[in-house]
Parts: C-alpha cells; sequence; structure tokens
C-alpha cells in the first residue's frame, strides 16, 4: 500500500455513533482537537433506524451541548409508559414518581444528524467510509491509528484513541489476549422491530407482556409508529409478511374492552438479537472503550444509547481535565466510574426483560415469578417508583456509590460524571 500520510493530533475517535459524536463534540468545546474515523458512508449511519427513546440525561447534555434544537421540537416529551397484561393496562407515572423527570421520544439516527452536522459545521475533521482501521502502540503515550481513506494510506499518531466502534468494531480486539474479562449473557429470544407510516395507537409507549410473547409499541413521530414483537432468535424475515405481523401485535396488545392498532404500510423491518455483555475494565493503556463498544443491553430498558452518551461524558471531562491540569487521575478512574453505572443499567434491563418476556420452555414457577414482579409494580408506588427512575435514568450523582470515609474520592466521582 502507498504509505503513508502520518499526522499527530490529540484524541482519535472510531466510530460515529452517538457515542464517538458526542465525544468529539464535548472535546471540541473544551478545544480539545480529534479525528473521527467511521466505517459506513454518512448517508448509511444517518439512516440507520434504532434507538428512541433519550433519557433526560441525555436530553439535558444535547441542550448543554447547543444541538438540541430539532430534539426540543420534533422530540415527544412522554411523562409515562403503560405496562399491559391480562386484558388490563397500567400506568407508570414516571414525571410524578421522580419529581419532575422525563423522557423524550426521538430517533438515535435523529441525534446523529445533529451531531455530524454540528461536527462539521465547526470545521471538525469526520472522515467516512474509512478501511481497514488498526490500532497499535497502546501501552506507550503515542499509539497510533491506521487505516485507509479514499485509496490512501493514513497513519494519526494520537495521546488517545476512543474505542466508540459499537460491538462488531475493531477497538475492544486490539486489547491483548488475557487483559479483558468479559461477561455475556444471550437470551432465548429477539426482537422483531418494524416502523410503519401509521398514527400511533396511544400517546405513550405501551410495553405488553402476553403468553403469545412480548410486545413494545412505539413511535418516532405522530405520522409513526415503532413496533416490536418477541420472535425466535434466528428467525427468518420470510416467514413474517406484513399481514402477520399485523395479527401478532393486534393478539399480544389486546386489551379488554377492546384495543385496535392502527395499521399503515410497513417500511423498515429488523430482527435485532437480544443480550447483555460487558467488558472490563473499560481501558487498555491509552485506549478508552466507550458504549456499546464495550458494553451491550437488551433494548427492553431503552438504555443502550444513553449508556454510550453516560460513558463518553466522563471521558470527556476526564481528558478535558489531563490538558488543563496535567492530571491524569480521573482518566485512571474512566472505568470504575462508568462501570458503577453500567452494571447498574445492566440490572435493570435484564429485569425489565425477564419481567416482560416468555422465556420459550421456560420453568413454570419462574413464570409464575416473574408474573408476582410485574404485578407488584402495577400495584405499589414503591415498586412503580424503582422502575420509574431507573427508566428515566439516574442524576449524576446518585448514580456514584461513594465510600463514606473518601472525601477526596467523593470530590472526584462528582467531577468526573
Ligand atoms: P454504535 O451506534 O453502534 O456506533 C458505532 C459506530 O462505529 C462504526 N464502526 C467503525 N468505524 C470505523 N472502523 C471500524 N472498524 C468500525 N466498526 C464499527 C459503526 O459503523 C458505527 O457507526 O455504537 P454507540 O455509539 O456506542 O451507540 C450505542 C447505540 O447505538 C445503542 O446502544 C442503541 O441503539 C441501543 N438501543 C437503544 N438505546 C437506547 O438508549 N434507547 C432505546 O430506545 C434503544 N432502543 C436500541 C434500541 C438498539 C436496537 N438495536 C437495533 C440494536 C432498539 C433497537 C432495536
Ligand atoms: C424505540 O422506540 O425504538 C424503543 C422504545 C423503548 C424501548 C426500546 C426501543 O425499550
Amino acid at each position: 500500500m502507498a504509505e503513508t500520510d502520518r499526522t499527530r493530533i490529540r484524541v482519535g475517535i472510531v466510530g460515529a455513533g452517538p457515542a464517538g459524536l458526542v465525544l468529539a463534540g464535548l472535546l471540541q468545546r473544551e478545544g480539545i482537537e480529534s479525528v473521527v474515523l467511521e466505517a459506513r458512508s454518512r448517508e448509511y449511519v444517518e439512516a440507520r433506524v434504532r434507538a428512541g427513546v433519550l433519557e433526560q440525561n441525555t436530553v439535558d447534555l444535547l441542550d448543554d451541548m447547543g444541538v438540541g434544537e430539532r430534539m426540543r421540537h420534533e422530540g415527544l416529551v412522554h411523562e409515562g409508559i403503560e405496562l399491559r397484561f391480562d386484558g388490563q393496562g397500567h400506568r407508570i407515572a414516571l414525571t410524578e414518581l421522580t419529581g419532575g423527570r422525563s423522557i423524550t421520544v426521538y430517533g438515535q439516527q435523529e441525534v446523529v444528524k445533529d451531531l455530524i452536522a454540528d461536527r462539521l459545521d465547526a470545521g471538525g475533521e469526520l472522515l467516512f467510509e474509512v478501511e481497514d482501521v488498526r490500532l497499535s502502540g497502546l501501552e506507550s503515550d503515542n499509539p497510533d491509528l491506521r487505516f485507509r481513506h479514499e485509496g490512501e494510506g493514513r497513519v494519526l499518531e494520537c495521546d488517545f484513541i476512543a474505542g466508540c466502534d459499537g460491538f462488531h468494531g475493531v477497538c475492544r480486539h486490539a486489547v491483548p489476549e488475557g487483559v479483558l474479562t468479559h461477561h455475556e449473557h444471550e437470551y432465548p429470544f429477539a426482537w422483531l422491530g418494524v416502523l410503519a407510516e401509521a398514527k400511533p395507537s396511544s400517546e405513550e409507549l405501551i410495553y405488553a407482556r402476553h403468553e403469545r410473547g412480548f410486545a413494545l409499541h412505539s413511535m418516532r413521530t405522530p405520522e409513526i409508529t415503532r413496533l416490536y414483537l418477541q420472535c425466535e432468535p434466528g428467525e427468518d424475515l420470510e416467514q413474517w409478511p406484513d399481514a402477520r405481523i399485523w395479527e401478532e401485535l393486534n393478539r399480544r396488545f389486546e386489551l379488554d374492552g377492546g384495543f385496535s392498532l392502527g395499521e399503515g404500510p410497513i417500511v423498515e423491518k429488523g430482527i435485532t438479537p437480544m443480550r447483555s455483555f460487558v467488558c472490563e475494565p473499560m481501558q487498555h493503556g491509552r485506549l478508552f472503550l466507550a458504549g456499546d463498544a464495550v458494553h451491550i443491553v437488551p433494548p427492553t430498558g431503552a438504555k443502550g444509547l444513553n449508556l454510550a452518551v453516560a460513558d463518553v461524558r466522563v471521558l470527556a471531562a476526564a481528558l478535558a481535565h489531563f490538558y488543563s491540569a496535567g492530571d491524569s487521575g480521573l482518566l485512571e478512574d474512566y472505568s470504575v466510574t462508568c462501570l458503577r453505572r453500567v452494571w447498574r443499567t445492566q440490572y435493570f434491563s435484564a429485569w425489565m426483560t425477564s419481567m416482560l418476556h416468555r422465556a420459550p420452555g421456560g420453568d413454570a414457577f419462574e413464570e409464575r415469578l416473574r408474573r408476582a414482579q410485574l404485578e407488584y409494580v402495577c400495584s405499589s408506588e414503591a415498586a412503580a417508583r424503582t422502575l420509574a427512575e431507573n427508566y428515566v435514568g439516574f442524576d449524576r450523582v446518585s448514580a456514584s456509590v461513594t465510600p463514606a470515609n473518601s472525601a477526596s474520592t467523593a470530590h472526584r466521582a462528582h467531577a468526573s460524571e
């Protein structure tokens, strides 16, 4: 390969998903230059349909960054969700139960579009369709990122590399064997997700547990509905013509007294595997991993994007502290600080998943326990509040457990979140 253009930069960011783009934006605001490398085209990442629910923390951060204007106009603020089972709906009053916090429904690809526009408007470097990204020298002070772009080999000599390249990325695999511990759980079911040109049939999200399996009603705009239904992991989309999808959804959302789902053309269809995954620590040498590159939650708690954003908020503050004060303390704490929230969120996402799905061939006793838990959440204010505070997202301070005897750790945990 024709070698090679070498450039010296501060932070090399791999991946232009929510994690990489928010990190680049936060660093730019601190006057720290970075380059973002993305394997896909701009059109592809701007069209990729994924998450829809933004926590209050995420909304506030995007606002603080000055990229929240369209989200404020087009996003739908929700103050509650419905849990539905046995033909009855039960409202969890999120805002009332959490002292005024809410969630905003705004598609991930819209967030990505806003962040890309902001990055390019500010003249920040963001390279699409890079190939063959490789990392080296992670244990040195100057790790390298090598890649090909527009047919040319390039090398970025970095102070730090941020691995924000998602679950299927390369960064995690650049860490030497034996350094990282992997925790993984696969669920015996998946989600079939569709986007339909149909008015939402309810103002709020509906999470339905049914003997035929879980179903979720969400939305993107007042004209577009987003729906999911539990299916088998390796399911073939060919087996799911539109008529079968509508029939199955209607059965799972049934209500005593009647409920009919507004139908319309299905414009997107996909299968999402369900997995819980954490890799720790989230750092090796000068490589910092963030977002789906280092943890995955099943989507039932609507947390993946929010967790990715929470990671890079910690990382950006730690890098800013390093460059302004010459102190690497917050960087050294990065993994421990993030993993507290990650494990809390793993628990919540696994709990929501098991409470709302039917495990095929599952143990009848455990099935009854899950039902009992759901009944409890729908009948006890204390239990509903637990769900609500996890769902809207912990604020900065309450996510950290501070040892009572350590004033400096308390200061540090607060500063870095
Ligand atoms: P991403 O979004 O996967 O971005 C990683 C980027 O890295 C690029 N990449 C590379 N670039 C350069 N070189 C390489 N070698 C590369 N390899 C990969 C990829 O092309 C990509 O652009 O990770 P990030 O930034 O960590 O963000 C994570 C979120 O995308 C993810 O957690 C959420 O979508 C999860 N999720 C949800 N999260 C929520 O907070 N709320 C929700 O309501 C919610 N619903 C969902 C979801 C995920 C779903 N699916 C499809 C998995 C619903 C679904 C159905
Ligand atoms: C979505 O709107 O895509 C969505 C909503 C809630 C979830 C997962 C996905 O738990």
